[in-house]
């Protein structure tokens, strides 16, 4: 019982921080992704991708988490955005007091979109709201197709999938239709884009997606 008491005192004053960083957010009509991944899955290649891609035509900057090392910030400032990184020092996901707390890092002015890069696991980060207005959760075709329903927690978070590292569905035991199967037990309606980060393919739906929330989120309008 006591347990169950904490956790829950925990997540609350979590969602009272969310909910202010996301009307500081809504006050910018600033875009604010989450995204959500096991490690590895290609949560920062898919940042260093779109950097690439739109950053002639997009402001973006990240907040990027990881237990130890600033090496994933320093990837998204190669490909030319700016970054902060947060070490947990072994916590397991971000909070909205770490966003609150490295956010007078960043200059806001002018952003179109703010990428949240949280700690590369598929439990714990489903559970705390960051003030943002999307959660991407990426999957990459090496993790097996049975994950949807042994991580429900994660999918019913997320607003789009993107199934990453298309390229080695021939070398793995992938099977696309299984996964839409078991995903669609879960949540049904959720949009799959299946792409691969190295070869640069599929890559243009992610940036429709992401160039349509944008627009939504500068007309002060819902998804
Ligand atoms: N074959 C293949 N490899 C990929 C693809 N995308 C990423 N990778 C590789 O997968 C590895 C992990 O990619 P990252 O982008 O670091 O993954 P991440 O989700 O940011 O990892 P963490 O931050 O540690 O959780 C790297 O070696 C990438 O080069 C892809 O589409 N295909
Ligand atoms: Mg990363």
């Amino acid at each position: 019982m006591k347990r169950v008491r904490i956790q829950q005192t925990v997540l609350s004053h979590n969602a009272t921080t969310a909910d202010a960083l996301r009307q500081h957010f809504a006050e910018r009509r600033l875009l604010v992704l989450n995204l959500l991944s096991s490690p590895g899955s290609g949560k920062t290649s898919l940042l260093e991708r779109t950097a690439v891609a739109l950053r002639d035509r997009l402001r973006m900057a990240v907040i990027e988490g990881d237990l130890q090392t600033d090496r994933d910030a320093e990837r998204v400032r190669r490909a030319g955005v700016p970054a902060v990184q947060i070490n947990t020092a072994g916590g397991c996901h971000l909070s909205a007091e770490m966003i609150q707390e490295v956010l007078p890092q960043l200059d806001l002015t002018g952003l179109d979109v703010l990428f949240i890069e949280n700690v590369g696991n598929l439990v714990c980060p489903a559970e705390f709201d960051l003030g943002e207005d999307a959660t991407v959760l990426l999957i990459s075709v090496t993790e097996g197709d049975d994950k949807p329903g042994k991580y429900p927690p994660a999918f019913l978070k997320a607003d789009v999938v993107v199934l990453n590292k298309a390229d080695l569905i021939p070398h793995t035991n992938f099977e696309p239709q299984r996964f839409l199967d078991d995903l669609s037990r879960i949540k049904g309606d959720l949009p799959v884009l299946t792409l691969s980060c190295t070869r640069g393919q599929g890559l243009e739906a992610w940036f429709d997606w992401l160039q349509a929330r944008i627009r939504l989120k500068k007309e002060g309008r819902r998804a």
